[in-house]
């Protein structure tokens, strides 16, 4: 069967989540990665905005190269766990869209809308709606390549960046990825590339024109595959993580608190995520553990294992509160909570309701 895969791929993220915090940084030069020390700085850029990037900046630059290039630029430390957070709510977004989902990276996933839609037309009216309710929701831009697999997909949101939307038909595939240097395939790296270029190979389109067996001699298995995917073929699934262990939230107060009403609101506010988060992956848990941190930063984990799975909310949000009722008498103020569920078990694929399971 046909596939339409879309691969999201957001732009800048982490420095375009600095700026949509800090709306002073907007058309800036805006550098996050490690403390750059007025040049002295050790460590790398983990990324910057498309107007560091005009400078010559990248990812992965010794952060000293970039302050030689951009002094004036705003350097920020990464704040991973913020940004982790943001990526969930993204994630959470893109995966009500797809048939089959598949997170790559804290700011990229594959979708697999085949019978979500019925044709390309359809798909970029679909990763239209995606890319607006990112930006009304989320205040921040992606980029999204369409294709029939992974390959053309994941090249396809690169070319257009930022705030793309690149559609590569399968008619189209073979002339969409010939000019392309060879080194857009993914999992070609200086290496490969080097090798490539001694035989006078640049291109992705003269890649596809080489010997399978020649490429099979130089490179074994892995010239197999490059041929193939120089040529446009990848059958590669879009596939959920299935190993997933556990489901959790948690969040720092502002101010450390033993505020009973505080604690509550936001014991059922992370309930009601991890609830979400459950049913949206299509879960359900076994044990709950509530993870609590005072303001000493001494951590206490409370768990309880029920005797089946359920999916159910008032028993996850009862269980919690439950759970959570001895560290109200404590002396002590509360610094952070956490709710996470575990045991999971994956509901079948042909069972669409959960309600026979609450
Ligand atoms: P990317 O998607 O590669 O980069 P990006 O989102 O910043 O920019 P683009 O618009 O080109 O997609 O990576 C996602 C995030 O991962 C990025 O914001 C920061 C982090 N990252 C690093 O920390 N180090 C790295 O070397 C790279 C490539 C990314
Ligand atoms: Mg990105």
């Amino acid at each position: 069967m046909m596939r339409i895969i879309l691969h999201v791929d957001m732009d800048s993220f982490f420095s375009s989540i600095e700026v949509r915090e800090n709306p002073e940084y907007a058309g800036k030069p805006v550098i996050v990665g490690a403390d750059p020390k007025g040049g002295k700085g050790r460590g790398v850029v983990s990324t910057c905005s498309y107007e560091a990037r005009r400078h010559g900046v990248r990812s992965g630059m010794p952060i000293s190269k970039a302050y030689r290039l951009i002094p004036h630029a705003v350097f920020l430390p990464v704040n991973y766990e913020f940004y982790r957070r943001v990526s969930q709510n993204i994630m959470a977004i893109l995966q009500k869209y797809a048939y089959k989902f598949q997170q790559v990276s804290i700011d990229e996933a594959y979708l697999d809308v085949t019978g979500k839609v019925k044709d390309y037309k359809e798909a970029e009216k679909l990763a239209k709606k995606i890319k607006a309710e990112i930006k009304r929701k989320e205040k921040l831009t992606c980029s999204i390549g369409i294709g029939p697999n992974k390959l053309v997909a994941k090249i396809a949101s690169d070319v257009n960046k930022p705030n793309g939307l690149t559609i590569v038909k399968p008619e189209e595939v073979s002339q969409f990825l010939s000019p392309l240097p060879v080194r857009c395939i993914p999992g070609v790296g200086p290496k490969t590339e080097a090798i490539l270029k001694d035989k006078g190979i640049k291109t992705i389109g003269q890649l596809a024109e080489m010997d399978g067996q020649l490429l099979i001699s130089e490179f074994g298995r892995w010239g197999y595959e490059l041929h193939r995917l120089a040529l446009g073929i990848d059958e590669r699934e879009v596939r959920e993580r299935k190993d997933q262990k556990s489901i959790g939230r948690e969040t720092t107060f502002e101010h450390d608190t033993l505020e009973p009403s505080e604690i509550y609101n936001t014991l059922d506010e992370l309930t009601k995520k991890v609830s979400e988060d459950i049913q949206r992956k299509r879960y359900l848990y076994r044990t709950i553990t509530l993870k609590v941190r005072l303001e000493d930063f001494t951590t206490y984990t409370r768990s309880r294992t029920l005797e089946h799975h359920t999916s159910n909310l008032t028993t996850l949000s009862s269980i919690v509160r439950d759970l959570s009722r001895e560290f109200l008498d404590k002396e002590k103020k509360i610094r952070l909570l956490g709710v996470r569920v575990s045991g999971l078990l994956k509901i079948g694929e042909n069972q669409t309701s959960l309600a026979d399971f609450s």
